[in-house]
């Protein structure tokens, strides 16, 4: 049997098909030298400590889309082709976003605190929210997760505009500057990948760009957002609410932005259901058999693709 470090957890469907071709091995009581393919998520990604001690190794198979955690230029240069779970989860994730950007502007955690604790009884209607309609939309990250975003935005009537490193050929306005973009939006939404090309890419600037009356909603990575920025902007009011599904050290989450009201938070489920959890481990234990089978992969990152 071929030998397969798990890295983090994986579903008991991912083990039963795993166990089938692979002897799966811990990440306390390993022997590096037997281990050619390894299981991660991308949360726990692959350590460079693990992934160097590891010099029989031939596939890194994530579990997720993003593959930040995992240094795809030293496994590029070792010949390791790194897998990932695009596709699968556009929708989820796409769901995600409008959840976070409804609730925001329906303001559904006061209003459910108002029924839970009595006071509409006592007080009467609750005062009123802003409406989701007709906003302008700005998508950083205009890709797979991106365009899945705007299309479901599509009943909210919203104007799409975006920012991404290449502009694409779609009809919505292509903004060269994320800050000039946050000017003229409502509602920003991050969808990129994490790592340091992204790094704090929504800094103070562009939240004081999106303003008062403006809506961040991040579904990318909390690398992205600077944090701090972010505290101060919506406790100073420069910018008026935040739908987060993820943080910068996750899953620590700091108690400022937990106090704040303006805010909706989640704990980072962008894709998180039954459903599109199973299409995700089902495509992650896929690459790994089909690279036992004949030494392919079916969705390597584009950094591996040549691999
Ligand atoms: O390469 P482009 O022009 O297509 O732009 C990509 C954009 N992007 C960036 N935009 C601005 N500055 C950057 N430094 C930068 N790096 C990448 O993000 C593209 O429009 C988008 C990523 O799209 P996909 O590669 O199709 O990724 P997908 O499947 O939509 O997932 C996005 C991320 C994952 O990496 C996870 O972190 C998260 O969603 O779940």
């Amino acid at each position: 049997m071929t030998n397969l470090l798990q890295i983090g957890s994986i579903t008991e469907a991912m083990r039963e098909r795993l166990e089938s071709a692979f002897t799966i091995h811990q990440v306390d009581n390993f022997d590096a030298k037997k281990i050619t393919h390894v299981v991660t998520n991308g949360h726990d990604g692959l350590s460079p400590d693990i992934m160097s001690s590891l010099e029989n190794l031939k596939v890194i198979s994530g579990y997720g889309v993003g593959y930040d955690a995992i240094d795809t230029v030293e496994a590029v240069r070792r010949g390791i082709i790194v897998t990932h779970t695009p596709n699968v989860l556009n929708e989820e994730v796409a769901t995600t976003a409008l959840l976070l950007m409804l609730s925001c502007y329906r303001e559904v955690l006061r209003d459910d605190a108002y029924v839970r604790s009595g006071d509409w009884e006592v007080k009467g209607g609750a005062p009123l929210t802003r409406s989701a309609d007709n906003q302008t939309v700005g998508i950083l990250g205009l890709g797979r997760i991106g365009q899945a975003i705007a299309n479901k935005l599509a009943p909210w009537n919203a104007t799409i505009v975006y920012h991404s490193r290449n502009k694409k050929d779609v009809e919505y306005t292509y903004y060269k500057s994320v800050t000039e973009m946050a000017k003229d939006c409502d509602v920003l939404i991050c969808i990129t990948p994490g790592g340091p090309s992204t790094d704090n890419i929504v800094n103070s600037e562009v939240m004081e760009a999106l303003g008062p009356n403006g809506t961040l909603i991040n579904v990318s990575r909390g690398s992205v957002v600077d944090e701090s920025a972010l505290i101060d902007a919506l406790k100073s009011g420069k910018l008026g609410w935040a739908g987060l599904d993820v943080f910068e050290s996750e899953p620590a989450v700091p108690e400022a932005l937990r106090n704040l009201p303006n805010t909706v938070l989640l704990p980072h489920v962008g894709s998180g259901t039954v459903e599109t959890r199973a299409a995700m481990g089902a495509l992650t234990v896929e690459n790994l058999l089909k690279h036992l089978k004949d030494g392919t992969v079916i969705s390597a990152v584009p950094e591996c693709a040549h691999l």
